[in-house]
Formats: structure tokens, C-alpha cells, sequence
């Protein structure tokens, strides 16, 4: 049975779990879910063809899961404010464990101590399944969607990780909050790569977060030059948002960045060592080989002349992908070693 005071129950207990929010949204089409099929036919996805399979049931969560009457919609912040500690940026929520086992842990603490004993049924939910999260949790009063497309909170910007429980219970739905972004532009004038055709839409192809991550083939040359020292996702039109004004670090421990290796040494190494490093992160997915082929293009963007036997030996590489970034990336080192300074400027 569904006690009365449920709702102040489940808040409760997702506080003293560690999530930093917590909302509930019926399960119904959240706003602008209309819109994924243009944005598809846009080809706007790239190559991330799971998108594109059944968008119905991505836009409709009673599609995806017919028993579900509510929507438990939780988040964790991953700021991370202090300077990386190597060289190579590395997006915030992935400095350090993997965010999926850790809100995945945390949901399942939740359910138990609620759901279940209250006779209900749920299925958890963290980024993978067939659900437009950012505007669920919208709906359920977590923030509004911005115009850099992520869900923005009035306390932790846009930094939360959003996580799920879908329920047969039927539950008090919270009030969907409204857009707060008025005229600012501040994010699609930070982005490095020009990501936004409009606000609210991102075009991924464009997205560094897209090219680091989930693009398979060589890194397009048109954008290696605008990764800089990004290896792995990109924190640009989330750092530039005023709503940042009150965020806090995130509190989740298992959050903490780890300590990396200089890329140098990484470039060295193979498959074993590669998933003995990073078994239990995000960068776990990326495999060895692309991650290898951003660190090449990191290197040819802020190395030095002490880069270049590393690159060098990387250029010899069985993977064909590894070795033509390694090559390209020693080629634009050794054109700005060698090309003549301009008048003024600093010689390297
Ligand atoms: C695919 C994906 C990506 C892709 C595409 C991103 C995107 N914007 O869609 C790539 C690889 C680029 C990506 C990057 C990142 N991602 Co991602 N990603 C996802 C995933 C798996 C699906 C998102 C999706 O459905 N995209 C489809 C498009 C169509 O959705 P959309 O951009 O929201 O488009 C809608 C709007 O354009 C809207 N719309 C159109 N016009 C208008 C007008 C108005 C006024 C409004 C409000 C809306 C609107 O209509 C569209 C359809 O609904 C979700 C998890 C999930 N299951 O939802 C995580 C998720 C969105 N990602 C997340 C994160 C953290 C990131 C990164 C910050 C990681 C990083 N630092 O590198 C970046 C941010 C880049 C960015 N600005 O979006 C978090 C975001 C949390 C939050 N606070 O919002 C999620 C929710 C994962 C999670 N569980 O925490 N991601
Ligand atoms: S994550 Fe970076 S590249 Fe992607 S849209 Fe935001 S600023 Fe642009
Ligand atoms: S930077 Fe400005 S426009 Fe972009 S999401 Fe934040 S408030 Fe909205």
C-alpha cells in the first residue's frame, strides 16, 4: 500500500541516499518530444543509430514500459571545479567512477526502501534505455531543458546525472518547472565547434562530446584543431551558464577525479593495460584504440618537441586508426616547431 506521505517518504530517503534532487512525473509524452523525428531526419544523430530505432517508444515512456503510472526522476551533480590535474581535459562526470553503477546502486537503495515494500513493480533507468530523460525530468521539476539541450536545476546548473525509476504505483506527480534561460546565449556562443543549428537543438556531429566519445571513424580535420585539450567529452556550454552561480562541487565521493598517467606514457599502451586503468569509468567504453586516437590529436593541438618519439612510435601502430592521428598529430607539432615564428610572437 501506497502511504499517504509518499511523496515526502521518497524525497526523504533519496536525500539521505545521496542524490542531490529528487522529482515525480506521470508517465505521459513530455514536451517537445514531437520534435525527435525531425531531428532524426535531420541526421542529426550521426552515427548513433539506436537513436534512430523506434523513436515512438523513446518519445512515450508507457510505450517503453505499458505498466508504468509514475515516473521517479533523481540526480547527482558531477561538478568538478578545481584544474585538471594532467594535461588532457576530461569531461566532469567522468573524472572519476562510472556514473551508471553508481546512480544504478543508489536507485536500487531507493526501490527497496520504498517501491518494493510498498507492493509496487519498478525497472531502473540511467542514460541507456529508451527514454528522452532530459525533458522526463522536466516534467517531474527537476529544471527546465536550456538551450544547450541539457537540464538545467536552479541550484546545480547543468550538472546533474540524471537517473530513473519506472512504477505501477501510482504516485503524486510534482509540478513541471518553466524555462529560465530569457535571453542569454552565453552557451551557444562558448561552443568550440558552432554544435547549436538553433537553441534547444544540437546538431552531434558538430559536438566534441559526440567526436570523443561515440564516433567510431577518424576525428574529421576540421574539428581536431577545435578539441585543444579535450580527450574525452566536452564541458564548454555547461561551464559558461550563469546558472552555475550557486552550484556546489559534486558531494559523491566515488565522483572525485583519479590520477592519470602523462599521455605520453599512455599512447604506450595496449589493450590489457588500457582496460586495467580504466575498468569501472566511463572511459572504459571508449576502448583502447579511441582513446588513443585523442590522445594523438590532444598531443598534435598542445604538445611539445618532447612529444614526438612517443608520436612516433604511436605512427607504427597495428591499428589503422591509431597510426594516421599519431602520424598527423607529430606532423602539426613539428609544422609549428618549424614553421617561422610571426613577428612578435613567442618561438617554442
Ligand atoms: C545521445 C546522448 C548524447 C549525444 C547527443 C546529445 C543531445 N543533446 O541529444 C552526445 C554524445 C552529443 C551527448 C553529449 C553529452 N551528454 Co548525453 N546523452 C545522450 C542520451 C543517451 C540521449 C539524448 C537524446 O535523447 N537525444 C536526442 C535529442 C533529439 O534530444 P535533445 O537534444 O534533448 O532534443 C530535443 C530538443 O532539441 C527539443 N526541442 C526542440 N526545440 C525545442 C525548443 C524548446 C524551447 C525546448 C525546451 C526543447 C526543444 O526537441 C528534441 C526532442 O525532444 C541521454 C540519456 C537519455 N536516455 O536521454 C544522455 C544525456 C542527455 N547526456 C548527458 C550528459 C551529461 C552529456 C554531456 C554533458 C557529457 C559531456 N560533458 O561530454 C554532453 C552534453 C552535450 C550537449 N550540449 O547536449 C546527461 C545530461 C544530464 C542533464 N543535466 O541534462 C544525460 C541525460 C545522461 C544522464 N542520464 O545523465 N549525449
Ligand atoms: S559539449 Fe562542447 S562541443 Fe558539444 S555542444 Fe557543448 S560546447 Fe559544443
Ligand atoms: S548558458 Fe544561458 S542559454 Fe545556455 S542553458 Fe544556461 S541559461 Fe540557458
Amino acid at each position: 500500500m501506497v502511504p499517504v506521505n509518499a511523496a515526502t517518504i521518497l524525497r526523504q530517503t533519496a536525500d539521505r541516499l545521496g542524490f542531490d534532487t529528487f522529482g515525480i512525473a506521470r508517465a505521459q509524452v513530455p514536451a517537445h518530444a514531437n520534435q525527435l523525428d525531425e531531428w532524426l531526419a535531420k541526421s542529426f544523430h550521426g552515427e548513433m543509430d539506436w537513436l534512430a530505432r523506434d523513436p515512438h517508444t523513446r518519445a512515450d515512456p508507457e510505450k517503453y514500459d505499458p505498466a508504468c503510472r509514475s515516473i521517479l526522476v533523481t540526480g547527482v551533480s558531477s561538478r568538478q571545479s578545481a584544474p585538471p590535474l594532467h594535461r588532457g581535459r576530461i569531461a566532469a562526470y567522468a573524472q572519476g567512477a562510472d556514473y551508471h553503477d553508481i546512480l544504478r546502486e543508489k536507485l536500487e537503495g531507493l526501490a527497496q526502501a520504498t517501491i518494493a515494500p510498498w507492493g509496487g513493480n519498478y525497472r531502473i533507468c540511467v542514460d541507456t534505455s529508451p527514454l528522452l530523460e532530459k525533458p522526463l525530468a522536466a516534467l517531474a521539476g527537476l529544471g527546465w531543458q536550456g538551450k544547450n539541450t541539457l537540464l538545467i536545476h536552479r541550484e546545480h546548473g547543468p550538472w546533474l546525472l540524471l537517473g530513473f525509476l519506472l512504477t505501477d504505483l501510482d504516485l503524486p506527480a510534482d509540478r513541471a518547472d518553466s524555462d529560465h534561460c530569457g535571453t542569454c546565449t552565453r552557451c551557444l556562443d562558448a561552443c568550440p565547434t558552432q554544435a547549436f543549428p538553433q537553441p534547444y537543438v544540437l546538431d552531434a556531429r558538430r559536438c566534441l562530446a559526440y567526436l570523443t566519445i561515440e564516433h567510431p571513424g577518424p576525428i574529421p580535420e576540421e574539428f581536431r584543431p577545435l578539441m585543444g585539450d579535450r580527450l574525452f567529452g566536452c564541458d564548454e556550454c555547461l561551464e559558461v551558464c550563469p546558472w552555475n552561480r550557486h552550484a556546489q562541487d559534486a558531494r559523491e565521493i566515488k565522483l572525485t577525479p583519479l590520477v592519470r598517467p602523462d599521455l605520453r606514457e599512455m599512447l604506450s599502451w595496449n589493450d590489457a593495460r588500457f582496460r586495467s586503468e580504466f575498468r569501472g569509468t566511463p572511459i572504459f567504453r571508449l576502448k583502447r584504440d579511441r582513446w588513443l586516437r585523442n590522445i594523438c590529436v590532444v598531443l598534435g593541438n598542445i604538445g611539445s618537441r618532447e612529444d614526438l618519439p612517443a608520436l612516433n612510435k604511436a605512427a607504427e601502430d597495428r591499428n589503422p586508426l591509431v597510426e594516421e592521428h599519431a602520424r598527423a598529430g607529430g606532423c602539426r607539432i613539428s609544422a609549428l616547431l618549424f614553421s617561422p615564428p610571426e613577428e612578435g610572437s613567442l618561438i617554442r
